[in-house]
C-alpha cells in the first residue's frame, strides 16, 4: 500500500490540476459517483504528461517483451506517443472514426501478424474501453497479452480483463489515491469512506459462469455480452420483426443477399441457388426490366421453399400520402409481396405513418435508413440520431436500420449493413466496403447486405457460405 513519494507527488499533480475530482458527479451510466477523472486536461501539462508517461513506463516492464504499444483513443493517445518516442518503441494508432471512415484501416502504423501490442490506458473502470482496443488489435492479427494503466478505479476492471486475457498492470489503484490525498489533507475522512463505499458498491463483477470460447491452446473465458437475436426477439414490437429474429437464429444466417439483377429469370436462379444461406433476399423492383406478378410469384414460392424474407430496397423518401401510393399502387404493388421495406427519415415522420398506414394491417415492417455506405453521405451526425428518435416512436413497425453502425443501444431493433465484401476497399462510383467481421464485431451491427460479392461470383453458393459463416460467426463472438 505505502507508495513511494514521486508517486505521492504525481498524485498530487494529477489533482492539482483538477484531473481527480471530488463531490457529486453524475457518470455517462447515470451513476452518482463521488470521484470523476478528466485525464485529458495532462496534454496542458507538458512535464506532466512526460512523468505519467515515465511511470507508465516503468510498469511496462512487467509485461512480456511487446514490440509495439497502442494507446487507447483520445486520453491515452498522447501519453502512448510520449513513451513511445522517449523509448523508441514503435507505436500503433487506433482509429475511432469506424462512422465516416467506414473503409479506412482502423489501426494506423506498421506491424506485423503475430507482433506483441502493449495497450496503454488512463483510467480502468470496467476494463471494456482496453478491451475494445485489444479485441480490433487482435482483428488486425496483433497479440495482446499485457495492458498498462495509469490509474485503476478497483472496480473490477483488473479481473475482467484478465478474464478476457489480458493482464494488466496499473501505476495507482483508487485507493492508493485517496488514502494519498486523505494523509495530504486535501480531501476529509467522511469522502475517503464514500468514494471506497463507492468502489465496493458498484463492481462490475464477472459472471459466475463464463462462457468458454476459442480452440485449442488459444481458448480464453470472456464475460457475457449481449443477449442473442432469440432473446431480442421478445422486445420487438413488430410481430414479423420478431420472426425474423427466430428466423436468423434457426438458419443461423445474419446474411442479405442483394438480388441486383436485371432480368427476373437471372433472380429466380440465383435466390434458388443461394437461398438456403440467407435469411433475407433484397430486390430493387426498378432495375428489373421484365417485372410481372408472375415474378413476384415465384419469387414468394422461393420465399417459401428455402425459408427467407422479402425486402423490397425501396428507399421511400416523399411525404406520407405519396408513399402511400408508392407503396401500394403503381406497376409494382410492393406491399403485396415485399415483406420489408425501407424509408429514408428526410421528410420527417410522415413517411412512416404514410407507409404504415398501408403496411402495419398487412404484417409488414420497415427499416429507417440511418447512415449510408456511400462516400459523402449526408446521414451521419443529427441526422442519425434524428432517424433512431423516429424508429422509436414508430417501433410497431420500424424493426430497425440501415445503418454502418450500431447507431443507438436498443436491442429491439435490427441493425442491417451494406457495404460488405470479403476485403475493404470501395467501387468507382462511391460505394464504401468494410469485412464481415468489422460490420458485425467492430462495429456492432447485426446482419451484412452482400450483392455483387455473391452475384457475380462463379460459385454463389460457396461464396454466400463464406459470407454467412463470417457474418454467423462475428455475432457468436459478440455474444459469447
Ligand atoms: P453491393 O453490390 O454489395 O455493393 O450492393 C449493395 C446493395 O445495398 C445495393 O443494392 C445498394 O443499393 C444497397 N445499399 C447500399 O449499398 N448502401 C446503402 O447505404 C443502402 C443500400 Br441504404
Amino acid at each position: 500500500m505505502e507508495l513511494d513519494t514521486n508517486l505521492e507527488q504525481l498524485i498530487l499533480k494529477l489533482y492539482d490540476i483538477e484531473g481527480v475530482k471530488f463531490g457529486d458527479f453524475k457518470l455517462k451510466s447515470g451513476i452518482q459517483s463521488p470521484a470523476y477523472f478528466d485525464l485529458r486536461v495532462i496534454v496542458s501539462y507538458p512535464a506532466l504528461m512526460r512523468e505519467v508517461s515515465q511511470v507508465l513506463w516503468q510498469v511496462s516492464m512487467k509485461a512480456e517483451k511487446f514490440a509495439s504499444i497502442c494507446g487507447v483513443p483520445y486520453t491515452a493517445l498522447p501519453i502512448a506517443s510520449v513513451m513511445s518516442v522517449d523509448n523508441d518503441v514503435p507505436m500503433l494508432i487506433r482509429r475511432r472514426e469506424a462512422k465516416d471512415y467506414g473503409t479506412k484501416k482502423m489501426i494506423e502504423g506498421k506491424y506485423n501478424a503475430g507482433d506483441l501490442c502493449l495497450v496503454v490506458e488512463d483510467v480502468v473502470t470496467s476494463g471494456s474501453s482496453v478491451f475494445e482496443t485489444v479485441q480490433l488489435l487482435q482483428e488486425y492479427g496483433l497479440v495482446v497479452k499485457d495492458a498498462v494503466v495509469l490509474l485503476e478505479r478497483q472496480q473490477g476492471g483488473t479481473e475482467r480483463l484478465r478474464n478476457d486475457g489480458v493482464n494488466l498492470h496499473s501505476v495507482i489503484t483508487m485507493t492508493q489515491l485517496v488514502t494519498v490525498l486523505k494523509k495530504h489533507g486535501k480531501i476529509d475522512e467522511t469522502m475517503y469512506n464514500r468514494v471506497l463505499k463507492f468502489v465496493a458498491d458498484n463492481r462490475f463483477d464477472i459472471p459466475s459462469q463464463p462462457a468458454v470460447v476459442g480452440n485449442g491452446d488459444t481458448t480464453v473465458k470472456k464475460a457475457k455480452a449481449e443477449m442473442t437475436f432469440k432473446e431480442r426477439a421478445e422486445l420487438c414490437k413488430n410481430e414479423l420483426g420478431r420472426r425474423l429474429f427466430g428466423l436468423m437464429e434457426d438458419k443461423q444466417s445474419n446474411l442479405i443477399l442483394s438480388a441486383d439483377l436485371t432480368k427476373s429469370e437471372d433472380i429466380l436462379k440465383l435466390v434458388d441457388i443461394v437461398g438456403s444461406k440467407v435469411c433475407i433476399v433484397k430486390t430493387h423492383a426498378d432495375i428489373i426490366e421484365d417485372f410481372t406478378v408472375d415474378f413476384v410469384h415465384k419469387l414468394q414460392d422461393l420465399a417459401k421453399k428455402h425459408n427467407f424474407l422479402i425486402f423490397e430496397d425501396r428507399k421511400f423518401a416523399d411525404i406520407g400520402n405519396t408513399v402511400k401510393y408508392q407503396y401500394n399502387n403503381g406497376l409494382h404493388k410492393i406491399i403485396e409481396w415485399a415483406d420489408i421495406v425501407n424509408a429514408h427519415s428526410v421528410s420527417g415522420p410522415g413517411v412512416i405513418q404514410g407507409l404504415q398506414k398501408v403496411g402495419l394491417e398487412k404484417g409488414r415492417a420497415c427499416l429507417l435508413i440511418a447512415e449510408m455506405s456511400s462516400k459523402g453521405s449526408l446521414a451521419k451526425g443529427e441526422y442519425t440520431k434524428a432517424t433512431v428518435d423516429m424508429a422509436k416512436t414508430y417501433s410497431e413497425f420500424v424493426i430497425g436500420f440501415i445503418s454502418q453502425n450500431r447507431v443507438c443501444d436498443d436491442q429491439q431493433f435490427l441493425y442491417m449493413t451494406p457495404g460488405v465484401r470479403l476485403e475493404e476497399g470501395k467501387d468507382s462510383l462511391g460505394q464504401q466496403y468494410v469485412t464481415p467481421s468489422v460490420a458485425i464485431l467492430q462495429n456492432k451491427t447485426d446482419l451484412i447486405i452482400v450483392g455483387r460479392n455473391i452475384y457475380n461470383a462463379e460459385d454463389p453458393l460457396n461464396v454466400a457460405e463464406e459470407f454467412r459463416q463470417a457474418a454467423y460467426n462475428a455475432y457468436l463472438k459478440r455474444i459469447s
